[in-house]
């Protein structure tokens, strides 16, 4: 299949069929699939269209701002790019290429304990940031300790630390398009790195979770206390996780069902939003990720109370399609749609909007 010229992709649809394309049946499989029937994946989606975005008309709109601030660091734009494991697998620029074309505009990427090159060689490739890396604790608690003082040491600013993978989801998309969870591409950060179990198999009545992490809210503070680093809680989808998540001292939370790739029928990411915004936004700061596909999904997600929001699938189909340039591409074509949008809300920067943007969509409305 002839690759498009990445110039010729004018949205992130086209994005995501000219990466589909591509991509080798197993490597699309593992990345676009999701849990199960898939309910919670299109949900994410789809919950974006049961809101309507309320322009206002006559506003002075001659320069846009985009800008805005995570975690006291500047950021260009109110989006980020969302960890996601092996990107040496859809492109050969892996985690180095998506680290610096992200890093050339200044926007937030976050690269996964998984990655296909190492925490290090990331820093090296994009040293000016802004960047965090996202941690999944390891069986050995001084193996996560490990990884987060090497993050530390190498300039990473923040730890995401994931907590909704006890054990990987069950991934029908991806087991049937042949993809093997163990050892797809070199683990960058070391052999003894574990990925999260893979779902037990045979007959009960009791599954050891073999390989599986010791997780615990004591862990978290322990991990708070071992590290100057803010720790970013991510996989959250009900309020009172979000409360103790504060209180062993999170310095923010990312709204987050991992892309519908966990647990199937498990609340659209948006849908979770409000209440945790709710419950701990006058605290924290609260990110979203899940679904975001367009510009207006960005503002949606902002007038809802997020602070930014996160993107997975999007910028591997991009890194697929064109390597780093294709990543530049599509970061390009999201700030200028949100920009777009922005202006015909009638809100000069992101930070100006807010909850009155928003009214629920008339129900019956046909959502995409
Ligand atoms: C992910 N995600 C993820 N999350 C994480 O914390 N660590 C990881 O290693 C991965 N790996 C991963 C691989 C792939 C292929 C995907 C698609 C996703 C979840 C990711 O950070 C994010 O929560 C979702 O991808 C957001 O949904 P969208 O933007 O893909 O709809
Ligand atoms: C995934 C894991 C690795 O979603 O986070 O595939």
């Amino acid at each position: 299949v002839a690759r498009r010229r990445t110039l010729e992709i004018r949205t992130l649809g086209e994005l995501e069929a000219a990466a589909a394309a591509l991509l080798p049946e197993a490597i699309r499989g593992y990345v676009n699939g999701g849990a199960a029937e898939e309910v919670t994946l299109r949900e994410n989606h789809a919950a974006f269209g049961r809101w309507t975005l309320r322009p206002r008309v006559l506003e002075e709109v001659r320069t846009l701002d985009l800008a805005t601030k995570m975690l006291g660091a500047e950021v260009r734009a109110p989006f980020f790019i969302a960890p996601t494991a092996y990107q040496r697998a859809v492109h050969p620029d892996g985690e180095r290429g998506m680290a610096r074309a992200a890093s050339h505009v200044g926007i937030l990427a976050v690269f996964s304990t998984l990655s296909s090159d190492s925490l290090e060689a990331i820093a090296r490739a994009a040293p000016s940031g802004p960047r965090w890396f996202q941690v999944y604790l390891q069986p050995k608690f001084v193996d996560s300790q490990a990884l987060a003082e090497r993050a530390e040491r190498a300039g990473y600013s923040a730890l995401v630390v994931t907590v909704d993978t006890p054990v990987l989801g069950s991934r029908d998309q991806q087991l049937a398009s042949g993809f093997a969870m163990e050892n797809p591409v070199a683990l960058g950060n070391g052999r003894n790195v574990v990925s999260p179990p893979r779902p037990p198999g045979g007959p009960g009545p009791r599954f050891p979770l073999e390989g599986g992490s010791e997780a615990s809210w004591e862990l978290l503070r322990r991990l708070r206390e071992t590290t100057t680093l803010p720790l970013v809680v991510k996989g959250l989808l009900r309020a009172e996780d979000a409360q103790r998540a504060v209180e062993v001292g999170a310095s923010a939370v990312i709204v987050s069902n991992h892309g519908g790739r966990q647990l199937d029928r498990s609340p659209a990411s948006l849908d979770a939003l409000p209440e945790i915004v709710e419950a701990v936004g006058d605290r924290v700061e609260v990110y979203v990720d899940g679904g975001v596909r367009r510009g207006s999904d960005v503002l949606v997600a902002l007038a809802l109370g997020a602070r930014a929001v996160g993107l997975g699938r999007p910028p591997l189909w991009a890194l697929a399609v064109d390597g780093e340039a294709g990543v530049g591409r599509f970061l390009g074509l999201l700030s200028s749609e949100l920009a777009t949008s922005l202006a015909i809300l009638g809100r000069r920067s992101v930070q100006e909007v807010d909850r009155t943007d928003v009214r629920p969509a008339p129900l019956g409305r046909s959502t995409s």
